[in-house]
């Protein structure tokens, strides 16, 4: 299997909960390298375009007051399969359905108020990265 990145946003609420350190750590101790980070807030113009998928859905208006309400840590994870294992390491996105050991079942809040974000392809994960990184700020 070829190394490749994926996109790991932590959301607001896992900042809230004091659990910015500990999420980082289960990432790198789970084997993924980080090779970008950045402590930032989004803007609310910047949250409807990495969520515009989610543009016509009921909870859309939720989800741009949630992500855009405090600061977040945008990272670039480096491992074979990232985006794959990555997936398998936060959870599903309904954290009652998450195994434990899994970050959304230790440290997510709910299903909209879900710790943390992993991109869902690689193609996702290229879009994602370059959203939120200039490649001179990803460090391998
Ligand atoms: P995931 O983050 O597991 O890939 P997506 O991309 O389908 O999930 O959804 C993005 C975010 O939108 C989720 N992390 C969650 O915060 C929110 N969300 C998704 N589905 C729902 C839902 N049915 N109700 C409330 N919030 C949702």
């Amino acid at each position: 299997m070829k190394t490749n990145r994926t996109f790991s946003m932590l959301k607001p609420d896992s900042i809230e909960d004091g659990y910015m350190l500990p999420i980082l750590n289960k990432i790198n101790d789970s084997g993924f390298k980080i090779i970008a980070l950045k402590y930032k807030k989004m803007k609310r113009g910047e949250a409807e375009e990495f969520y515009s998928i989610h543009s016509e859905e009921p909870f859309f208006e939720d989800l741009i007051n949630f992500i855009t309400r405090g600061p977040i840590i945008a990272a670039v994870l480096e491992k074979e399969n990232a985006v794959e294992d990555f997936r398998k390491l936060i959870g599903p996105t309904n954290p009652e359905q998450a195994e434990e050991g899994t970050i959304r079942k230790t440290f997510a809040r709910s299903m909209g108020e879900n710790a943390v974000h992993g991109s869902d392809s690689d193609e996702n994960a290229g879009i994602e990265i370059s959203f939120h990184f200039d490649e001179g700020e990803i460090f391998n």
